[in-house]
């Protein structure tokens, strides 16, 4: 579909290897980095999967695309999002400004502007991780999660955590909170990829007004090495990515 656009040089997509080049009578402008299919292991078990992309311009001045119009940081991207496939289907889309969810009617096949200009809270009550890597956390990464599960004032906050990550991702932008994939010993670089799940997501909370960081960067920042790098993603609620972030820190020094 996006080949036949006529509006693509290049894809990055989670299921090749190698760049996807479109041949060069059908070329456009933009390149597109997409995960097609987020969380399909979940899919025998019907919980929510998701499709994520981010869109670039091909950089100034050049004929054909490269290799580095592919590896451009993600606040270069023009656009990005992601489609949940959950109890509904709603599409989430920024293009540079406000954050805009359309749901699908399946009655007209069309997507209607349900969720305008969406912010996540300043501060949410939710904490996402995957518990059972605890054991390969790092200090600090242990010192936030229990200052949550267990604080000296106010309320413990809940856990959720799908597996999923557009649905989680979803969850902590409408509720608020923090999702984090943290490295561990066993995946030093974090689990999720860069181009196609942590830079389409980070621009989408960074528009409504969160943050998204790899814990010393923002994600958006991050000059990408390679297509399919990984990178440890904490994201969320302003003031609880803040408060993760002070603790690494604090463990840095
Ligand atoms: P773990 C799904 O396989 C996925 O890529 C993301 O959607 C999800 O957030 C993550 O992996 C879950 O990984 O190691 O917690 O099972």
């Amino acid at each position: 579909m996006l080949s036949s656009s006529f509006t693509t040089c290049m894809l990055i997509s989670e299921e090749n290897e190698s760049v996807i080049e479109i041949e060069t009578e059908k070329q456009g402008k933009y390149i597109v980095c997409f995960d097609p299919l987020d969380g399909s292991s979940n899919i025998d078990c019907l919980v929510s999967i998701g499709s994520i992309f981010g869109i670039y311009k091909k950089i100034e001045g050049k004929s054909s695309p490269t290799l580095q119009d592919a590896l451009q940081p993600g606040n270069k991207m023009v656009a990005a999002g992601y489609a949940l496939y959950g109890s509904a289907t709603m599409m989430v889309l920024s293009i540079g400004g406000a954050v805009n969810g359309f749901t699908l009617d399946p009655a007209i096949g069309e997507f209607v502007l349900t969720d305008i200009d969406i912010k996540v809270p300043k501060r949410g009550n939710i904490i996402s991780i995957n518990e059972g890597y605890s054991y390969m956390w790092d200090e600090a990464i242990k010192e936030y999660v229990n200052s949550k599960k267990d604080p000296k004032n106010g309320k413990p906050y809940g856990a959720r955590y799908v597996g999923s990550m557009v649905a989680d991702v979803h969850r902590t932008l409408k509720y608020g909170g923090i999702f984090m994939y943290p490295a561990t010993y066993a995946s030093p670089k974090g689990k999720l990829r860069l181009l196609y799940e942590c830079c389409p997501v980070a621009y989408i909370l960074t528009h409504a007004d969160g943050l998204a960081s790899n814990g010393a960067t923002p994600i958006l920042d991050i000059v990408p090495e390679s297509i399919h790098q990984r990178s440890p993603i904490f994201l969320g609620s302003r003031d609880d990515v803040e408060d993760v972030l002070l603790l690494i820190k604090k463990y840095r020094k």
